[in-house]
């Protein structure tokens, strides 16, 4: 395999030679990653990558499009059967670009979106100063308690009646609760927003039903393809049928050229492994696996943002271990253990030196880890954070966190 990139170009070849060695040795804890089926490789290494097809199925702008289509046409009734979606437009590029042209369908520039604040688990794309979107629309926050993770729907009216939203956003990247989707609505409802949920952490957790779905609540709901849902990178949109229109033509021809055929034919095949039943037994095992690794970091005495977990993952604040979570994050790989500094509530220090770390199971769970290696894993990262300064005892534990690793082989059939 790779014979024709190996001759072509030794040093591409090298460095994927490289990654996948590194992600069979190592252990994923980044809540965000996964690792994809062979199926939904082969479809993104696929010819549909040659094709251009902007516009819709049945409708383009380029000749030649009757196998493109049914493949969009098979994610598009795969993906609302997932979600028990009305409309489904699966060529948004990736999550950014979805919610880009969520905004750019229903909203004017300057309107007021109502979302849920960066430190306290909200996304970059959710308005952060940092990003564009801050200069096109106004974004006003709300926050959760930092504590136990509830939102204070109270105070969340209060804000939406002073800053009247013309949208209602939900959905974060660094949360662990389920969300009360009613208790928004019903806000919404009152001043007149639209209703929208951010779900690409959790994509795959509502698919399997081990989580609440926005629908029928919501009226849009966007994700990525490749976090918990376990498919190619990409993004997805889901709205009610009213807004169907609106949302296609802000994506194609407002915001996106034409669409990544190889990747929509990879999210059609992630979209079928979601809807075997093997799928939920995967989701439910995710969720043990969080469970687990979170009681047994309390019992070494991490500290467990907003309590626990939920859902896929955990956000430990570092503050009582006398570590930032950039030198948690460095000796962690040093060990074979990949996971990501983040803020926390009320972090008091830099983005890029927070106070804690972002985990999750999806990855190990594919892996086939259960409890039992959950366990393994909260000691080792214990043990690593511990003894940070330590290089002769670093190496003793990246020899046993490889060989658990190993234990748990993946992609046992690709060799590059
Ligand atoms: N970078 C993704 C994550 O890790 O959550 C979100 O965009």
């Amino acid at each position: 395999m790779m014979e024709a990139l190996k001759n072509t170009d030794p040093e591409t070849y090298a460095a994927l030679r490289e990654e996948l060695a590194r992600q069979k040795t190592t252990i994923d804890l980044i809540a965000s990653e996964n690792y994809v089926s062979l199926a939904v490789l082969e479809a993104l290494g696929s010819v549909a990558t040659n094709k251009y097809s902007e516009g819709y199925p049945n409708k383009r702008y380029y000749a030649g499009n009757k196998n493109i289509d049914a493949i969009e046409q098979l994610a598009i009734e795969r993906a609302k059967k997932l979600f028990q979606a009305e409309h489904a437009n699966v060529q948004p590029h990736s999550g950014a670009p979805a919610n880009i042209a969520v905004y750019n369908a229903i909203l004017e520039p300057g309107d007021t979106i109502l979302a849920m604040h960066l430190n306290y688990g909200g996304h970059l794309t959710h308005g952060h100063a940092v990003t564009t979107l801050a200069k096109t629309y106004n974004f006003v926050r709300y926050k959760v308690n930092k504590n136990t993770g509830e939102i204070d729907f109270k105070e969340l009216e209060e804000i939406a009646k002073k800053e009247k939203p013309k949208l209602i956003l939900v959905g974060y990247s660094a949360y662990s609760k389920d969300l009360d989707y009613a208790a928004f609505k019903r806000i919404a409802d009152l001043v007149g927003a639209y209703t929208m949920a951010d779900i690409a952490h959790i994509a795959g957790l509502i698919a399997a039903g081990e989580m609440k779905n926005p629908f029928p609540l919501f009226d849009i709901v966007t994700t990525t393809t490749h976090k918990t849902l376990r498919g190619p990178r990409g993004g997805l949109i889901l709205c009610k049928e009213k807004l169907a229109a609106q949302i296609d033509k802000a994506v194609f021809p407002g915001f996106q050229g034409g669409p990544h055929d190889n990747g929509i034919a990879a999210k059609a095949v992630c979209f079928k492994e979601a809807l075997e039943p093997s799928f939920k037994e995967y989701v439910k095992q995710i969720k043990n696996n969080a469970t687990a690794l979170c009681k047994e970091l309390q019992k070494l005495g991490f500290t467990i943002c907003f309590g626990g977990t939920e859902n896929h993952l955990l956000l430990i604040n570092l503050e009582n271990k006398q570590v930032s979570g950039a030198e948690a994050e460095k000796a962690l790989e040093k060990v074979g253990i990949v996971l990501n500094k983040n803020m926390v509530p009320e972090d008091k220090r830099r983005p890029m030196d927070p106070s804690g770390i972002r985990m999750g199971t999806p990855a190990v769970t594919t892996r086939g880890m259960k409890e039992e290696e959950m366990e393994k894993i909260a000691h080792f990262m214990h043990e690593a954070i511990v003894n940070r300064e330590d290089e002769a005892k670093l190496l003793e534990l990246k020899e046993q966190v490889t060989s658990l690793a190993k234990q748990f082989p993946i992609y046992q059939d690709l060799t590059y």
